[in-house]
């Protein structure tokens, strides 16, 4: 039986290894016609607060969703065929990779303009709390949505209502190539922005999955009790660039030293770590976990290949109809 402590490594290189070999076959193929965001480098923060959730409670997340979707427990062989457009994507081939979902699981959806799923998952908590469920929705996104008005405006909501929800920042310091020393010249920090609004605020080293699922645990828990909101601000790093398989240091925002000093830090390793005097077999349980999770998404991208594209006369299936006269 594996510890806690183990399945959280465990996760993190389950992630790691999808998005590795996704963007691999991004890269070389061409196939995959969908804007990409990977979160190599972030997966302690996806997996530590996902780690803290029951089934029933609902995960949303922005553009950089695939480690949530992962993470929450999302079907990976519909995740892959959704990033290659076909029918059985999780999104029927209409979404890509921005617009992942699986509510068997409890992930409520992703989206891509930044900051709409923050007081959509403001407005499920307050469904939550109205039915008198013991509920909790969560909400992932980067520093630079916390830059949205309806940012302020669902902390503020949140606040007054005392709503179940967790807002998950995952602040890897760039809104694509601009930094948040430039986008804040004042230094305002996203946790005391909260705490102006009256939200219960911590920042945590995202980067350290048990301190996140301390965290997460923590706000969760808040929420359940009918103290939330609460908003995690996690300190972490997109190893690649923005959007895409590729590496970027020679796209002139930051230095190859700066994504260096972060890889040395990389979770998964600090994870393995921390815990090898308590599990001494840690490091072959790794790569173990590694080839069998090369092995699994192998045989979701043989699944998503073969399968259909939707057909054209119901490419409108699941949009509102339109207005005939
Ligand atoms: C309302 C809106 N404005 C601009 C964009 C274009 N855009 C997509 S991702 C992104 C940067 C997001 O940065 P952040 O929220 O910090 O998340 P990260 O990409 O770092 O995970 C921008 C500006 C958008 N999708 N929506």
């Amino acid at each position: 039986m594996l510890s806690d402590r183990a399945r959280l490594v465990r996760d993190m290189v389950r992630i790691r290894v999808v998005e590795e070999v996704l963007a691999d076959y991004y890269r070389d193929e061409q196939e995959m016609r969908t804007p990409t965001h990977f979160s190599i480098g972030q997966e302690a923060s996806a997996v530590g607060v996902c780690g803290a959730t029951r089934p029933e409670d609902w995960v949303y997340a922005a553009h950089r969703s695939h480690a949530p979707y992962l993470a929450k427990g999302g079907d990976l062989k519909a995740m892959v065929a959704e990033l290659y457009g076909k029918q059985d994507g999780c999104a029927h081939g209409r979404g890509g990779s921005i617009h992942l979902v699986d509510q068997s699981v409890g992930f409520a959806g992703s989206a891509a303009i930044l900051g709409e799923m923050i007081p959509v998952a403001v407005g499920s908590a307050w469904a939550f709390a109205r039915a008198n469920e013991p509920r909790v929705a969560l909400t992932f996104f980067g520093d630079g949505s916390t830059e949205e008005g309806v940012f302020a405006e669902s902390l503020n909501f949140a606040a007054v209502h005392r709503i179940p929800v967790v807002f998950v920042c995952e602040n890897n310091l760039y809104s694509i190539s601009s930094p948040l020393s430039a986008r804040q010249p004042g230094g305002t920090s996203i946790t005391r922005r909260a705490e102006a609004a009256g939200v219960t605020s911590l920042a945590v080293d995202g980067n350290d999955v048990f301190a996140v699922k301390e965290a997460a645990e923590k706000a969760v828990l808040q929420c359940r009790e009918g103290d939330g909101p609460v908003l995690l601000e996690l300190a972490t790093y997109r190893w690649r660039e923005h959007v895409g398989p590729g590496w970027d240091a020679d796209h002139g925002y930051r230095t190859q030293e700066e994504i260096d000093s972060w890889m040395a830090g990389c979770p998964i390793v600090r994870a393995a770590d921390a815990l090898r005097e308590q599990e001494p077999e840690i490091d072959a349980m790794v790569a173990g976990w590694r080839v069998q999770f090369h092995d699994e998404i192998q045989a979701a991208v043989a699944y998503a290949k073969e399968r259909p594209f939707p057909e054209v006369d119901r490419l409108l299936d699941g949009a509102y109809a339109p207005v005939t006269h």
